[in-house]
């Protein structure tokens, strides 16, 4: 090259700035950090290496041992500072409450010969810090068993990171096909490798109730079973145990449940343990065909509320987090328009129609939540026929009920079926995996071009976007293995939408990234779909 091009070179490299030095020595992290330094000597993990971390950081020191220890060897101690002199060198978790700058996600991490040093103002901080870390270290980290020969070097770095959004989630339909808590731990464990922080748990459906309700135990006898086309009994539920140890286990790794409990809609197993919910009185069959039902629970009915004001009184303090998903999507009002006690509830009301009925419906929900010190979530149907007070939007048909949500000045999540479906295929070739009734593929750079600030709005109304997440249902979906060929790699695009910074978003160089990550997936033996294929 001659001069005056190495010259050239220099000066795009010095106005592009710290991000693009970092991209072109290989700092390959998803999602993007905010800001990425290079400089001077990296540093060598060893087994001499102390893990320094005390109070309310000692839990992700631990974890940190943990996630270093499989590939090394090593038996990191963990430990309190005591300023002693190291002989291998520190990685140091720090606390500090007063780092207002970091906000309640954000760390920094600066790697020197002398060690690691993390910093954040919470655990969740520290945490993200060493998913950073981990990926900062070469790939064989992610091995399960020990690997001879590799030297555990971190380069030299000075890294400053918060997210965008503070709601990054990930949906999981267990009602189509059931995947027990070992999956689903394995799941919340995937999420937060990517720095996502919210697991939608959609626990009811048409084919399948999957959590235990003492007082109404038919909803697992029955609701949790059918019988499939082959004759075969196919099933399955949670206890409320089991549920207690994915939320705990959930919290370890800073993400936060919000269970799914459908209604009206999606609710025939429900009916088929107890059709005197229904408008009809049934009786029905757990059912066994996709696609949208015309059975829902009977507004008219004073029953149904007893009843879901027993499930959730049951449900809520199982997940500590603010929100409960009540659905209300898909809810077609055949059956209401025939139901005398429905006819008879709009009238008392004074409802315009079956869509107010619907509206009442949630509201009642809603302002049941709102007493217990919940707060309702739900599908942008739940827009029809007036919104709940209290409730916030969660919009799929597209970004019109988000927006009109935002607009409205009421919280908003982003999981549009045009960009956020990872139940739908990821190319068009006719022996593709997922969902075709979209009418087309979601491939991985769609994904990566998702924006979940739409443009039509203000920055007042924009700061009720509080997130976006990628939704899983499981129609076409049956094993662990094809939900983690449908969601990686593109739960990885998400996670850049949702943690990194607008501006720095670049396909080429996230694609770049994502081809490391694959080494990784290959280590763990973990199904994916390589999106150049
Ligand atoms: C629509 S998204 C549904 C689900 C289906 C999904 C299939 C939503 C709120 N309702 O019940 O599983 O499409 O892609």
């Amino acid at each position: 090259m001659n001069r005056i091009a190495t010259f050239v070179l220099m000066l795009i490299a010095v106005a592009a700035g710290p991000l693009l030095d970092a991209r072109a020595q290989g700092v390959d992290v998803i999602p993007q950090p905010q800001q990425v330094e290079i400089h001077g000597d990296g540093f060598v993990v060893t087994a001499d290496t102390l893990i320094i971390a005390e109070g309310a950081g000692r839990e992700v020191g631990e974890y940190l041992a943990g996630v270093l220890g499989p590939a090394t060897g090593y038996e990191l101690p963990v430990r309190a500072h005591t300023g002693d002199p190291v002989i291998g060198g520190l990685i140091l978790l720090e606390l500090d409450a007063q780092d207002e700058g970091l906000g309640d996600e954000g760390y920094s991490l600066e790697v020197t010969d002398r060690g690691i040093d993390i910093r954040a103002k919470t655990p969740a901080g520290l945490f993200y810090a060493c998913q950073t870390l981990r990926q900062l270290l070469p790939i064989e980290i992610d091995s399960d068993q020990v690997v001879e020969g590799v030297l555990w070097e971190v380069r030299g770095v000075m890294i400053e990171d918060v997210p965008r959004f503070g709601w990054r989630g990930m949906h999981l339909d267990v009602g189509r096909h059931f995947f027990d808590k070992a999956f689903v731990k394995h799941y919340i464990d995937l999420m937060a490798r990517y720095k996502l922080n919210t697991f939608h748990w959609h626990l009811t459906e048409d084919q399948g109730w999957r959590v235990e309700i003492k007082k109404y135990p038919l909803l697992t006898e029955v609701g949790a079973w059918r019988t499939d086309g082959d004759g075969e009994r196919y099933g399955g539920y949670y206890t409320q145990e089991d549920i207690r140890e994915v939320v705990v286990y959930a919290k370890s790794r800073f993400v936060t449940v919000v269970p799914e409990i459908e209604m009206p809609g999606h609710s025939v197993a429900a009916l088929a343990a107890y059709p005197g919910l229904s408008c009809t009185g049934g009786p029905f069959d757990v059912s066994t065909t996709w696609g949208v039902h015309k059975d829902v629970y009977c507004a008219g009915n004073e029953q149904t509320f007893e009843f879901l004001q027993d499930v959730l009184a049951e449900v809520m303090p199982l997940f500590p987090g603010a929100y409960l998903h009540i659905g209300g999507d898909e809810v077609p009002k055949d059956r209401w328009e025939a139901c005398e006690k429905c006819q008879g509830r709009i009238k008392a009301e004074g409802l315009k129609d079956e869509h107010e009925l619907q509206s009442y419906f949630i509201r009642r929900i809603d302002a049941f939540l709102t007493q217990n010190g919940k707060k309702l979530i739900g599908w942008d149907e739940i827009l029809e026929g007036g919104l709940a007070p209290g409730a916030a939007v969660m919009s799929w048909r597209g970004e019109k009920g988000g927006i009109a949500a935002a607009q409205m000045g009421r919280d908003v999540v982003m999981a549009p079926y045009s960009h956020l479906y990872f139940d739908f295929q990821q190319s068009d070739e006719a022996d593709e995996l997922g969902a075709t009734w979209g009418g087309y593929p979601i491939p991985l750079e769609l994904v990566y071009s998702y924006e979940p600030v739409p443009a039509e709005l203000s920055d007042e109304e924009a700061a009720h976007i509080l997130g976006a997440q990628g939704n899983v249902w499981t129609e076409p979906i049956a094993t662990p293995a094809q939900v983690r060929y449908m969601i990686l790699p593109r739960m990885l695009g998400l996670s850049e939408v949702v943690w990194s910074q607008k501006e720095g978003r670049d396909w080429e160089d996230f694609e770049r990234r994502v081809v490391g990550e694959y080494g990784r997936f290959g280590l763990m033996g973990l199904s994916y779909r390589d999106h150049r294929e």
